[in-house]
């Protein structure tokens, strides 16, 4: 196979890495004179540490997040940080500062950005090129790889996602102090920025980045790495996969034992078969396997509490029905209602008894205890590769499910999107409509509308030929009809994708190799599922040229 010229056995990754280090984001350029900052009314200059934080916060100025005292407070406790003594004897309340001409300045900049000229454009394209070229590659034993990000991220202010309790806080400019670099001995050495120094050269090949920091908010670690469209990344994507298809061998088994397993004298063990059956039935994470930071209360299938969780012995002609309701990763929510078996209701109703709501419904139980479980039970597992392999599964059976061979390309590329949706749904992949839907079906209706005015003109045309014994209009409507059909599979196409998110699904779970397959079926341009940064990514699925791929 393709990836296996190059697996070491002692574990390292590589044998020879080059690369040339990141890219820092560019210094920082003093405001000119004209652009004044007003204290309290009255013009005042500032230091340069204290005036490039203030445009960061002037840069947001038009955003909401500007308005919000969380925000606010933590901006204003870390700009202070960066004043002198001077400026911080008078610069005491937020309410009192004036940047509405930095913000002026910012505006009319990013205008004058879209007016450029055709050659400055290209100038600055060039030059992207040309850090592409000297930063963008590196050398991994004997291939030329792309790097998936070398610039480190420039400096501002944190968001974060949803109500952050850090959000508004200084992100501090990274220099080449901060920098761990990974290359091998033998390289030519990436040079920091002259006068500056590197904080470490490792030459570690058991990992594969090349250049590490920690971030200062939430004390993360952040990494360069390759391309996904790399060897490496392709090797490990395709690993996945084989590891699901391998849980398609034994999941007979494993389903047999947790079933056996509800019945056990040993609560824990109980709780752990039944927490696993959940994982297989309903694709939900093992839960906390990161801190998901300060205040977002989200749990997986560990953590569920009390609350969470309602049992209906009996609910519209069902029995034994399981209302489940929390926020799962990134706060989105997870809402499903659904009849388990007996032995598994009777279960959770003992796990239930003299509890809290705010207790563990699986008291017996954590995340590493299940994911030590998996472990025992198939080499690899874990509660993602249950996810991986009822999706890829899905798509397999949705697609051959709902294709067509006689249908036109268009109508089977909505079959694909549907087979795609279905999975989304069980992945709990779902999306608050955009805020552009509305205008955008308008558009599209809009075109639709125009497209049957046209139809039922040629059609008229047509008549009128035929009443002449003239042929020529009949393949000018076949044509105007088709199109017609085109605008309306788009619409159905968009209409059922307005609550789900495909990406996330399509990009993580979904075994390329089945869609690739597919398409080779039945003849669709790969273009046509996938687009370039996907292409690159499934590099090496597209690659392996099967027609008949079994999941
Ligand atoms: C801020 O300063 C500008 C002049 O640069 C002025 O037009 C504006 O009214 C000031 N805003 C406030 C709230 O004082
Ligand atoms: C996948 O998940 C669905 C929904 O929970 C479930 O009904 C189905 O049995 C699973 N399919 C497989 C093959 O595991
Ligand atoms: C999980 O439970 C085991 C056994 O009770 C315990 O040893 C371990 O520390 C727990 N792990 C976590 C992350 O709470
Ligand atoms: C491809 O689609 C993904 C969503 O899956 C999107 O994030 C990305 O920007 C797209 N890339 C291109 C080059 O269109
Ligand atoms: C050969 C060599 O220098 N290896 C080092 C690589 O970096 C790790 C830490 O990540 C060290 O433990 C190794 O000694």
């Amino acid at each position: 196979f393709i990836f296996q010229e190059e697996r070491y056995t002692d574990g390292s990754k590589w044998r020879f890495l080059e690369h040339k280090g990141p890219v820092f984001a560019p210094p920082y350029e003093p405001m000119p004179n004209k652009v004044r900052f007003y204290y309290d009314g009255k013009i005042m200059k500032l230091s340069a540490a204290a005036e490039e934080v203030a445009t960061f916060f002037a840069k947001m100025l038009d955003h909401e997040y500007s308005t919000k005292d969380v925000f606010r407070k933590n901006f204003f406790k870390d700009w202070r940080k960066e004043m002198t003594s001077e400026e911080k004897a008078i610069i005491t309340d937020l309410n009192k500062c004036n940047f509405s001409e930095m913000n002026d300045y910012f505006k009319a900049q990013s205008e004058a950005r879209k007016q450029m000229s055709k050659e400055e454009k290209k100038k600055i394209k060039e030059e992207n090129e040309r850090l592409l070229q000297e930063y963008g590659f590196c050398i991994m034993d004997n291939h030329k790889e792309r790097i998936g990000n070398f610039r480190t991220e420039p400096p501002g202010l944190f968001r974060g996602r949803g109500d952050h309790p850090k959000m508004g806080m200084l992100k501090r400019r990274i220099r080449p102090e901060d920098i761990i670099i990974n290359c091998s001995k033998d390289s030519k050495q990436p040079k920091p920025p002259p006068g500056s120094k590197w904080k470490e050269v490792r030459h570690d090949n058991k990992v594969t980045w090349l250049a590490s920091w920690t971030e200062n908010i939430q004390g993360s670690i952040k990494y360069i790495m390759l391309n996904p469209s790399s060897r490496i990344k392709g090797e490990k994507d395709w690993q996945k996969y084989e590891t699901a298809r391998c849980l398609k061998k034994c999941v007979d088994r494993i389903r047999t034992q947790y079933r056996d397993d509800w019945k056990s004298k040993e609560m824990r063990i109980r709780q752990r078969a039944v927490a696993l059956y959940f994982i297989d039935k309903l694709a939900l994470r093992a839960g906390n396997e990161k801190e998901e930071g300060e205040t977002a209360d989200t749990v997986g299938c560990c953590s569920l509490r009390v609350e969470h969780i309602k049992l209906h012995p009996k609910i519209n002609d069902q029995e034994f029905v399981v209302e489940l309701d929390f926020l799962g990763k990134d706060s989105i929510r997870y809402y499903n209602k659904m009849p388990v078996e007996k032995r598994v209701f009777k279960n959770l109703q003992l796990f239930l008894e003299n509890k809290q709501p705010e207790d563990d419904l699986f008291d017996r139980l954590n995340t590493s205890i299940l994911n030590k479980h998996l472990q025992e039970l198939m080499d690899g597992l874990t509660a993602k590769v249950f996810r991986t392999y009822n999706a890829s599964i899905t798509l397999q059976q949705q697609l051959k499910e709902l294709t067509c061979p006689d249908d036109s390309i268009p109508a089977k590329i909505l079959s694909y999107n549907r087979a795609n949706r279905a999975v989304a749904i069980l992945c709990n992949h779902q999306r608050a409509p955009p805020k552009t839907f509305e205008k955008s079906m308008q558009n599209l209706q809009t075109k639709i509308d125009e497209k049957e005015k046209q139809l039922s003109t040629a059609r008229k045309q047509l008549k009128a030929a035929k009443a002449d014994h003239k042929a020529s209009h009949d393949e000018k409507s076949k044509k105007i009809e088709e199109q017609l059909m085109k605008l309306q599979v788009q619409a159905t196409d968009r209409e059922e994708n307005k609550q789900i998110a495909l990406g996330t699904s399509k990009l993580n779970y979904l075994d390329p190799r089945i869609s690739v397959a597919w398409c080779k079926k039945y003849g669709i341009p790969i273009e046509k599922i996938y687009n370039k940064t996907q292409r690159e990514k499934f590099a090496w699925a597209i690659d392996m040229a099967e027609k008949d791929y079994e999941f």
